[in-house]
């Protein structure tokens, strides 16, 4: 088949909703576009880490801090599960991870924000897991099979993160005026940043109509964030506490709720390295990486040994035949 037959057939099969798979021909770009987005994924979970983290020590009960622990160590196995992803269309891990902490691949804008006090731990779970939510439903349906596969389990684990910081906020707004007070703080600051997690308008997502044609993405950024206004709103009336937003109002004749301008000035400028805690995120996460060197190495060094030990076990269970003369 000709370069322009085989693009033909893997579109249809796309288009007919067959799974691609690591060993299956694929365009260039698609295969360039999986690497990108799976491993900003994947650099998004494990820099994700670092802001909850911060609380694990300061959690208000052991009930807390056992939750808060099982989730940071998700978003761990997380980042892995994609990292092994991404690694089936023919890239290292090591180059990856080189990218993001020393070159300048992108993660999640929202980790480049600080985590100021409790109520913040359930602000994220219930705003920034909710949007993750909401954004990877549709990847568990992506046409690249290892990264669809990989979105199952993660948005199973999302959906119990999610209902954690719920479950925070709703204790802190039944709570004391304070700990009502920190619960709308915490929205306050971080409504804008999950909205921005969506990315760009559509019409300035470079990359959206092509992903979509490949069925990689299914729904634009602007249909994700519009459903994420859609119930986030409902769950703040219950709540008792208020989006941070003016312009918010129900539009009866879109079925929707209209809500006003994003900064995507803000946005931009904190994709670009430079929002509140960009910096200090790269540095945690280079530190980590150089301190943990030795755990690679040791665990490459057993891995070595184990296999030599096996293959010398092999030899012994079926020995070379050797030449016998009659
Ligand atoms: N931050 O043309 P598009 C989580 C970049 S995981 C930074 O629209 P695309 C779990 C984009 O990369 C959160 N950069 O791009 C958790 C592109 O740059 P490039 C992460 C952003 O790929 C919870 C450029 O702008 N989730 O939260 C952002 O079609 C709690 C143009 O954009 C995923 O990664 C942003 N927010 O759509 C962990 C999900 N948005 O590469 C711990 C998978 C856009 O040209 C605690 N990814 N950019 O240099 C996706 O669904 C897509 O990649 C989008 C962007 C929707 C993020």
């Amino acid at each position: 088949m000709n370069a322009e037959q085989l693009e033909k057939t893997f579109q249809d099969k796309v288009d007919a909703e067959i799974r691609i798979e690591p060993r299956d021909w694929m365009p260039e770009a698609y295969r360039k576009t999986l690497i990108r987005q799976i491993s900003q994924h994947a650099h998004s979970e494990i820099v994700g880490m670092l802001p909850e983290g911060n609380w694990i020590t300061r959690a208000p009960s052991l009930r807390r801090k056992v939750a808060l622990l099982a989730k940071v160590q998700d978003e761990a196995g997380h980042g892995l599960y994609l990292y092994s992803a991404a690694e089936t269309l023919g890239v290292e891990r090591e180059t990856l991870i080189d990218e993001y902490l020393y070159g300048n691949a992108k993660y999640s804008s929202i980790f480049n924000y600080p985590t100021l006090n409790w109520a913040d731990i359930g602000a994220i779970g219930w705003l920034v897991d909710g949007a993750a939510i909401m954004n990877q439903v549709p990847l568990c349906r992506c046409s690249y099979g290892p990264y669809a596969r990989a979105m199952v389990r993660i948005c199973k684990e999302e959906s119990f993160h999610q209902r954690q910081g719920y479950e925070i906020m709703l204790t802190l707004c039944r709570g004391s005026e304070a700990q009502k007070a920190m619960a709308q703080d915490a929205l306050n600051r971080w409504w804008w940043p999950s909205l921005m997690m969506f990315g760009p308008h559509d019409s300035d997502s470079p990359h959206s109509e092509q992903s979509m044609k490949w069925k990689i993405k299914r729904l634009s950024n602007d249909e994700l964030r519009q459903r994420f206004v859609d119930v986030t709103v409902e769950q703040a009336h219950f709540l008792g506490i208020a989006i941070p937003d003016p312009d918010l109002r129900w539009n009866e004749e879109r079925g929707h709720y209209d809500f006003g301008p994003i900064n995507w000035a803000e946005f931009w400028d904190v994709v670009k390295g430079n929002g509140p805690c960009n910096r200090d995120r790269i540095r945690a996460r280079r530190k980590a990486h150089e301190e943990g060197q030795w755990v690679r190495d040791a665990a490459m060094a057993y891995a070595e040994k184990r296999k030599a030990r096996q293959t010398a076990a092999e030899a012994v269970a079926s020995p070379t035949p050797v030449a016998t003369y009659s």
